[in-house]
């Protein structure tokens, strides 16, 4: 009798217990696994509840972001919820706001307040606006079970990145992917707050942008790729789409255009870029260094100004890549030369420079930025010069590189990148003598050489993406790989519901 008796009981427990785990409220914000971790994270043990009414409210200037919001919830909820712009503060709903008094904030910084009847992000920016929206996303499910009442544990969140530039690359020459490929890469790179997209643009395989004034670089070098495909290019008006896509998502693109060396789409376009004046043939090979501009031609610099004033024009980003890595035939005493006049050319259309490491062997111009990928000399040599470097170390940083000697795609010059090797460093430490100060972030870069569509793409940029995010965006301090490991874990499941096809690293305890 006595233990039936408890043996009723037990079960009645294990049964009350079952019942309130499968209708418990979430009210622990501090449990919450985001990535990149928040400067502060404060839980106040309440939650929010998302209705079908919420309204999201928002000051003039954050409409664009308010309606990104409210798409965002629709896609998770199935509700429509309306923006409403309000000029004092609401008293429930969730409300974006811009503030110019807390100047600790910076350009992108946030503070999101959950309390159970409002939620606020305020921002000096729309940038760190929607900065804290992406916070606020990941404490949702991407999919809302319909049944379900959308709770959102409640507490407070102030946080700023410690780098300014947060990018990653996308190679669209070797292979080329259409506009719909490019933005699923922004939305990802959105997802993890980070605000750069380098677009590499031209290469020896291919020339992807429609330049006007010299038509058959893409009717011609555009038209095949990497095992000798049909290839493509963007028209100036799906660069521009992709161009105002980035910008909705405080994103800026970074165009490429990859000079004097990795010219050969435009060589075979124009026999007259050539030395010996006769073009060259299309290249499907996945061979670097073999092809040079001629740099003592003046129509070289003709060509040159016409495709920078073109884009320029076409991207209101204050950059332009101009490559300069790997000139392998381009003699030092042409190279240097070279490298300073497009400098020039750069500069005379308001844009500001960008380079592979390479061109820190020129005489650099004031506001020249540094991307380090692989020589550490010529990364100093450009701080020296007072540059800002980029840290892309391809052994840690590139997202082409094998996760491990049994991945079907990438490469493995640089060795094999692991996500916790990807993970497992610090910007500011990577390079003696290269400080914090020197340092405006991290670029990440996807080299398409193996990659061939966008499941590919996922493959190489998932799981790794966000551990870059993280290092661009969380201090140094605040970072160590066993735990880490375990908020990704949780992102998985984030992968798997927005259908990325991503690698299931051993190294990580998936749930
Ligand atoms: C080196 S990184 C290159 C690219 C290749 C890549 C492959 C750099 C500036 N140049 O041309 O695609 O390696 O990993």
């Amino acid at each position: 009798m006595k233990i039936k008796t408890s043996l009723i009981v037990g079960v009645f427990t294990a049964l009350l217990s079952q019942m309130s785990c499968s209708t418990k409220t979430p009210t622990d914000l501090t449990k919450t696994s985001f990535i990149p971790q928040p400067v502060s994270v404060t839980a106040t043990g309440n939650s929010f509840k998302v209705k079908n009414s919420t309204v999201i409210y928002v000051q003039e200037k954050l409409q664009q972001t308010g309606q990104y919001l409210a798409t965002e919830i629709n896609e998770i909820t199935g509700f429509s919820p309306d923006v409403r712009t309000i000029d004092k503060e609401p008293t429930r709903g969730i409300y974006l706001t811009l503030s110019d008094r807390d100047i600790e904030l910076g350009e992108e910084g946030y503070e999101l307040t959950i309390d159970k009847k409002q939620i606020t992000i305020t921002a000096n920016n729309a940038g760190g606006c929607f900065y804290g929206i992406q916070t606020l996303l990941q404490t949702m499910p991407i999919k809302a079970n319909s049944d379900e009442l959308l709770e959102i544990p409640t507490g407070l969140i102030r946080d700023i990145p410690e780098y300014a530039y947060r990018g990653a690359m996308l190679d669209v020459v070797r292979h080329f992917f259409g506009v719909e490929d490019v933005k699923r890469y922004i939305d990802f790179l959105a997802a993890y707050k980070m605000n750069v997209l380098h677009f590499h643009l031209t290469d020896d395989q291919g020339w992807r942008i429609e330049i006007k004034s010299w038509p058959n670089l893409t009717t011609h070098g555009g038209s095949t790729q990497v095992g000798g495909g049909v290839g493509g290019y963007y028209t100036q008006e799906q660069y521009s789409d992709i161009v105002k896509y980035a910008l909705e998502r405080n994103i800026t693109i970074i165009p490429e255009i990859d000079m004097p060396g990795h010219t050969n789409a435009a060589l075979a376009s124009y026999a007259e870029l050539n030395c010996d004046g006769k073009a060259t043939e299309l290249y499907t090979g996945i061979e670097v260094g073999f092809s040079t501009l001629c740099t003592d031609k003046e129509i070289t610099y003709q060509f040159i100004d016409d495709v920078i004033r073109e884009l320029s024009a076409l991207t209101p980003g204050p950059y332009i890549h101009i490559g300069g890595d790997e000139s392998l035939v381009t003699k030092t005493e042409d190279y240097i030369p070279f490298i300073n006049r497009l400098q020039e050319i750069v500069v005379s259309h308001g844009k500001k420079v960008i380079g592979w490491d390479e061109i820190a062997n020129a005489k650099l111009v004031e506001n020249a930025t540094v991307q380090f990928w692989n020589h550490v000399k010529n990364a100093t040599r450009g701080a020296e010069q007072g540059a800002k470097v980029i840290m892309s170390p391809a052994s840690k940083a590139y997202l082409d590189m094998k996760y491990d000697s049994t991945t079907h795609l990438g490469l493995n010059w640089a060795g094999y990148v692991e996500v916790d090797i990807g993970y497992n460093w610090d910007l500011a430490s990577f390079i003696l003598g290269i400080s914090k100060d020197n340092i405006l972030g991290i670029e990440v870069p996807l080299w398409s050489e193996t990659v061939t569509n966008i499941n590919e793409i996922e493959y190489m940029v998932f799981p790794r993406l966000p551990g870059y995010a993280e290092i661009g965006w969380s201090a140094p301090e605040a970072r160590n790989w066993d735990e880490y490991k375990l908020r990704l874990a949780k992102h998985g499941k984030r992968f798997h519901a927005m259908d990325i096809d991503y690698y299931r690293s051993a190294l990580v305890p998936w749930e």
